[in-house]
């Protein structure tokens, strides 16, 4: 096998002196964490597309970097290509996951399902021929259903059965080619599901449809002994101009609604949080309190565009608070893939390790500071006592477990005449406390 990545060594950790423009500073993969390794607190994944197909293509320009890894883009030669140089990256990085879309892996044959099947197959063999006596898994599977004109008009929203099949067959090849990897998810993003205008659309029809296939998809894969978790990754808009899985409240209750909710959990972008008007942290919070706290496609946008920008994690304070979500939730069932691209100028190979080395350490430093917010206590402590006359009152008990009446409340309400005040909500105090823990 032939070495893409020649000039960069294996990435280890040096720690924060280190200057080392090939080391980690933070990411320490055996180190401990509140009674567990680093590693498997941050089960990282590679994404095949940004990685290994995204050349800088954008609106204005042509590609900037080359990604055809010795060979012509477009053939199966090119595709195995890409899984030889995948391998080698992941090894030094020592990341054990990767993602996939089915047309990331091979050229989609224009005239023949068949065909483009038949490629998966080859291509899923290549793959576990790579990766045997190596860690090397797959996270999760999803097939696109929103690249090619056909599902121009939507895919499990689409108003032709021909087009609707034709996204069922995708996602049957692509549940059966995520078994065969091994992976331990398979992610619905709704790319074109959603609309341009309510004049030509019928909303509950479409959505029904989409609940449909998905039920569709569940029974396929339990039926073929897949025990992982479904994910639905939310997203407001774009490509869309309003997408139905809009935020992980909507979605939660669109599964729920359609009975979905048992085998499906979250799969947030911290990158469609923002765009939603939302925290990553608030995505994630509302996912964990929903018992759906299933995956991260580790990202961030950038606060002063409006569309998705996809960029490497740099920003702690955000990573910090998303892992203070996940470890208080119980970690996730996914792992956190770099659904992330580099710059279009930084377009060389050294630049594809200097972007996870910058994401992995970043969420490393989130990991270990949201660890310490959670020893440390102050924030939780605070939390607690906030809503303690919930637990320390009889009647706020019997709020509680529910054996409360509206009389009995204004009776009391009556009788004290006046409300005490209910006490300072802290904000400014427990900004600093978390700024005391993220500089110490
Ligand atoms: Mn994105």
């Amino acid at each position: 096998m032939s070495e893409f990545f020649k000039n960069i060594p294996e990435i280890k950790f040096e720690g924060k002196d280190s200057k080392n423009p090939f080391a980690f500073k933070y990411y320490d993969p055996e180190k401990v964490i509140m009674g567990k390794k680093m590693k498997e607190h941050l089960p990282f994944a590679m994404a095949w597309w940004h990685n290994l197909c995204a050349t800088g293509v954008d609106m204005f320009g042509a590609g900037s970097a080359d990604k055809s890894f010795g060979a012509q883009p477009g053939t199966m030669e090119h595709a195995k290509a890409k899984v030889d140089a995948g391998v080698e990256f992941m090894k030094k990085l020592g990341i054990e996951y990767y993602c996939f879309h089915d047309v990331d892996l091979v050229p989609e044959d224009p005239t023949d399902i068949n065909v483009t099947n038949a490629r998966l197959d080859e291509i899923s063999d290549y793959i576990l021929e790579k990766t045997k006596g190596t860690n090397i898994k797959c996270l999760w599977g999803t097939a696109n259903m929103f690249g090619n004109p056909r599902f121009m008009n939507g895919a499990g929203s689409t108003n032709s059965v021909d087009v609707y099949s034709f996204a069922a067959a995708q996602v049957k090849k692509a549940i059966d080619i995520t078994i065969k990897l091994g992976g331990r998810g398979y992610v619905f993003w709704g790319g074109r599901e959603g609309y341009e205008t309510l004049l030509n659309t019928d909303m509950k029809f479409e959505q029904e449809n989409i609940a449909q296939l998905m039920r569709m998809a569940v029974n396929y894969g339990r039926s073929k002994g897949f025990m992982g978790d479904f994910y639905i990754e939310p997203k407001p808009k774009e490509p869309m101009k309003h997408q139905y899985d809009f935020d992980a409240a909507t979605a939660i209750g669109f599964l729920k609604q359609y009975g979905l909710d048992k085998d499906f959990k979250m799969n947030i972008e911290a990158n469609h949080a923002t765009l939603a008007g939302h925290t990553f942290q608030h995505e994630l919070r509302v996912s964990a309190m929903n018992g759906m706290l299933g995956s991260v496609d580790a990202n961030q946008g950038d606060m002063l565009l409006g569309w998705d920008t996809d960029e490497f994690p740099f920003n702690v304070y955000d990573a910090t608070l998303a892992m203070y979500e996940v470890l208080k939730g119980g970690g996730l069932t996914g792992g956190f893939n770099f659904d992330s691209k580099n710059r279009r100028p930084s377009n060389t190979p050294e630049d594809m390790f200097h972007a996870f080395i910058l994401g992995m350490d970043t969420f490393a430093l989130g990991l270990i500071k949201a660890a310490e917010m959670i020893e440390d206590g102050r924030i939780d402590n605070f939390v607690k006592e906030k809503y303690s006359s919930f637990s320390n009152t009889e009647l706020g008990k019997k709020i509680r477990n529910n054996t409360a009446t509206l009389e009995e409340l204004a009776a009391h309400a009556c009788d004290i005449k006046k409300p005490n005040d209910p006490g300072s909500g802290r904000q400014e105090y427990l900004e600093s406390v978390m700024n005391n823990i993220l500089f110490s």
